[in-house]
């Protein structure tokens, strides 16, 4: 850590640059025009302004990941000003290595939400824990532990989509009916999952490619395992620009995939947030975002619309100043646990009391579980893998296993094969709020994990048996085989048609929605970021036609 990179994005919240910048937006904005800049310049500009204490806005969105950059683009095309309100950091500045973010293989200040040691999804590697000690830091991503699990989210511009495998997944329609049974799929898969695609730039990797390049032999094998056992293993789109990854490999740009980036941020082609919804937002010049401030209350203001407390804080955690501002409507978008927990709050504590008895209700972990297989020296899964994985096996049908082919970016040969399996896992847990602690608990019992397990099993004991290969069991701590402590998937805590109406709107309170996966009941038989885009285009569109 340096002294540069820390004060970079420092005490104040926000960079020199941000500040120099988002003061004078609208004017940048007008230079550009007049200059006759095209939309790439427009699409630079940065927009992050931090709100002013006291200040009224017609639209404020909860949080900047898919659910709340949705709801931000759609109302400023729609003509409504809107204030974005982060918790985590902008994410624009360099620090001293001159990288934004640092690697899966050094994890520094930057990789961890206000920890002081890193928590790192596989914790051991040949039973050496491999965690370290690192700066507390309003780092990327944020390990919480939420009683019998440990749910990883990403923090700051751009939300999940700054960690995620990018992994850009369209349920089955034949599996959509479970998903969100209220919704209706002609609408789905006709307009909103093709609208959502397009503006997160999902692509396919080159099948050529594929079947080439060293970064995935991986994928190769595990296919090949994959398939000799009778499974059906598949492509899976990705928002990762592969054109960009090809050329990391021809050693033409800087290797940011291909040199395991992804975990803490990814200095690449991978097409976050930041690039796509967001920055289309920004071009708008009618949404600005606070970054390192946090919604703590939501309550309804006696002249209309709601009074909203918001937190700024500094790169230690700590609160620099309490702002207190006004919004005609409010979209909750901090994620499923971040938007769960706030309602859950400011209900029992009597802030919002006629939210309805569903608030809180309805969580899943997308039935997620990991393992890693031990290969025979002659199936090499290579010492160079790409970060981003693009292959799945699918089982959801006869076992209820879709499992990523992950990769292990290691940078040595391991001989293992390491999948993410998303599972039909059936428990839900639910929020509560805890007037000892001031806390918001989640009743999840590490033993529901066992479904999952019992599921993923349905590939890998057969594939482990055709192959007369083992589990590892050096890569979870003591000799355990599954990784079943956590989720990088939360869903739930505020479903549609439940907690909201059919499109989001929390009942009890006009002006209130919900846009995030918060709505999504638990699980989506596939990776989520997809649906929670998707089904937040559906919900805005009707938001914006009925309620403006
Ligand atoms: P999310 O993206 O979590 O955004 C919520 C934002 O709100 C965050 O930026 C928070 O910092 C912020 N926030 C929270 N509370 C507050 C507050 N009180 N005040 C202000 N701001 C707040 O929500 N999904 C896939 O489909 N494919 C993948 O390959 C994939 N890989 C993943 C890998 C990892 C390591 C992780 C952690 C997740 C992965 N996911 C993946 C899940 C995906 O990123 C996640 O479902 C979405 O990001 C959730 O989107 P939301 O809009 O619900």
């Amino acid at each position: 850590m340096t002294g540069n990179a820390m004060s970079s994005n420092g005490s104040k919240g926000f960079t020199r640059r941000d500040f120099i910048i988002g003061t004078g937006s609208m004017a940048g904005l007008g230079v550009a025009a007049s200059a006759g800049l095209g939309a790439a310049a427009l699409m630079a500009a940065p927009a992050t302004a931090d709100i002013g204490d006291g200040a009224r806005v017609p639209a404020l969105v909860i949080g900047t990941g898919y659910g709340g950059s949705v709801a931000a683009l759609r109302l400023a095309q729609a003509g409504v000003n809107v204030h974005m309100v982060e918790m985590g950091m902008a994410w624009d500045t360099p620090g001293s290595d001159g990288k934004i973010f640092c690697n899966t293989t050094n994890p520094d200040y930057r990789s961890f939400w206000l920890r002081t040691r890193t928590k790192q999804p596989l914790s051991n590697f040949l039973w050496f824990p491999i965690d370290r000690d690192i700066p507390r830091y309003t780092g990327i991503l944020d390990a919480e532990e939420m009683g019998g699990i440990t749910v990883y989210q990403g923090r700051g511009v751009g939300g999940g989509s700054l960690v995620n495998g990018g992994m850009a997944v369209t349920p089955k329609r034949e599996n959509f009916g479970a998903v969100l049974p209220s919704v209706n799929p002609d609408e789905m898969y006709n307009v909103y999952y093709p609208r959502a695609n397009a503006a997160l730039g999902v692509g396919m990797i080159d099948p050529n490619w594929f079947e080439s390049t060293e970064y995935y032999q991986y994928s190769r094998v595990g296919r090949k395992h994959a398939q000799r056992s009778g499974f059906s293993w598949t492509f899976v789109p990705d928002v990762y620009d592969w054109d960009y990854m090809k050329q990391e490999a021809a050693g033409t740009v800087p290797k940011s995939a291909l040199a395991g980036e992804i975990l803490y941020g990814n200095n690449g082609g991978k097409k976050s947030l930041q690039k796509t919804y967001i920055a289309q937002a920004k071009a708008t010049g009618r949404v600005t975002i606070s970054p390192l401030h946090k919604v703590t209350s939501v309550t309804p203001a006696s002249g209309g619309g709601y009074n909203v407390v918001i937190e700024q804080l500094r790169t230690d955690g700590t609160v620099l100043t309490t702002k207190s501002v006004v919004a005609d409507k409010v979209f909750f978008a901090a994620g499923s646990v971040g938007t769960s927990k706030l309602l859950v709050k400011l209900k029992a504590t009597g802030q919002l009391p006629n939210l309805n008895g569903e608030v809180g209700k309805g969580w899943g972990d997308n039935g997620n579980v990991m393992c890693g297989r031990a290969n025979h020296m002659w199936d090499a899964t290579g010492a160079k893998q790409s970060s981003i994985p693009c292959s799945g096996i699918d089982n959801w049908n006869a076992g209820g296993a879709f499992a990523e082919v992950a990769p292990l970016p290691t940078g040595i040969e391991t001989y293992a094969s390491f999948y993410l399996s998303i599972t039909k896992n059936p428990h839900r847990a639910e929020f509560s709020y805890n007037p000892a602690t001031g806390n918001v608990d989640l009743n999840w019992q590490a033993a529901w994990k066992q479904p999952a397990i019992t599921m993923a099993k349905t590939i890998f004991d057969r594939i482990n048996s055709k192959e007369w290969t083992i589990y590892r069991s050096d890569l979870f701590g003591g000799t355990k085989v599954w990784g079943d402590h956590l989720t990088y998937h939360p869903l739930g805590g505020a479903v549609l048609n439940k907690a909201t109406d059919n499109y989001g709107r929390l009942h009890g309170y006009a002006g209130l929605y919900v846009i995030d996966g918060a709505l999504i009941p638990g699980n989506t038989s596939v990776n989520p970021f997809v649906t929670i885009t998707a089904l937040a285009e559906r919900n805005i569109d009707r938001i914006i036609s009925d309620d403006l």
